[in-house]
């Protein structure tokens, strides 16, 4: 089974090169953000919830996602593997992430991270909020404020999955094409 956890910044391509992933290794996508944005979309209570958080850039609560990522997996019992695409965003999650493959025999296989700089970040996000509607991509000061947070809450999981001799540092700069290259050359590899 093949388990990538794909892990960048807002606007690092994660959902962008997910689609190239899933097509090369027969992956089941697992976005925390579409799957938040479809219970918005769906207007639950979960989802009205969620967006209050969502629209500040801020990171919605840890059982939340975790809850999600775990009726999926429970669903999916067959699949080759997943692709996790924004999840998991804190340690907490990371260890429940953990924890939940570990009772299938089935561990992260990799995390692929992708390294863009700040200025690239904001004008992918500015360019998507044009045509997206999506209120966290409209906003500088909320673009700012998800990288923000990014720094403090998620990016200490590089060192967690170094710890763990599964970090592997990708160019995110350049066309999609080419970073889709080097993604499936690592994970080829892995
Ligand atoms: P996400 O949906 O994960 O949003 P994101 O971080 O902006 O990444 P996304 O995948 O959408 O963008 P991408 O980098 O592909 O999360 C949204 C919110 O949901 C979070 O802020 C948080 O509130 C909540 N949330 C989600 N998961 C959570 C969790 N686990 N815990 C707590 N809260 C959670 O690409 C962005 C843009 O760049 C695209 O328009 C694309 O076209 C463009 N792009 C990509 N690659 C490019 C390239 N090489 N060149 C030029 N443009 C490129």
């Amino acid at each position: 089974m093949l388990n990538l956890v794909l892990f960048g910044p807002p606007g690092a391509g994660k959902g962008t090169q997910a689609e190239f992933l899933i097509k090369s290794f027969g992956l089941i996508h697992l976005s925390t953000g579409d799957l938040l944005r479809s219970e918005i979309a769906a207007g639950t209570e979960l989802g009205l919830k969620a967006k209050a958080n969502m629209d500040k850039g801020e990171l919605v609560p840890d059982e939340v996602v975790i809850g999600m990522i775990k009726s999926k997996l429970d669903a999916n019992q067959n699949a080759k593997g997943f692709i996790f695409d924004g999840f998991p965003r804190t340690v907490d999650q990371a260890k429940a992430l953990d924890n939940l493959l570990n009772e299938n025999k089935t561990p992260v296989s990799g995390m692929l991270s992708l390294e863009v700089e700040k200025q690239e970040l904001i004008d992918r996000l500015l360019e998507r909020g044009k045509i997206s509607g999506r209120a966290d991509d409209q906003d500088q000061s909320v673009i700012e404020n998800r990288i923000n947070v990014y720094n403090k809450k998620t990016l200490p999981l590089i060192e967690y999955y170094k710890k763990q001799g599964k970090h592997f540092g990708i160019n995110g700069m350049g066309s999609i094409s080419d970073i889709a290259g080097r993604l499936k050359e690592v994970a080829e590899n892995i």
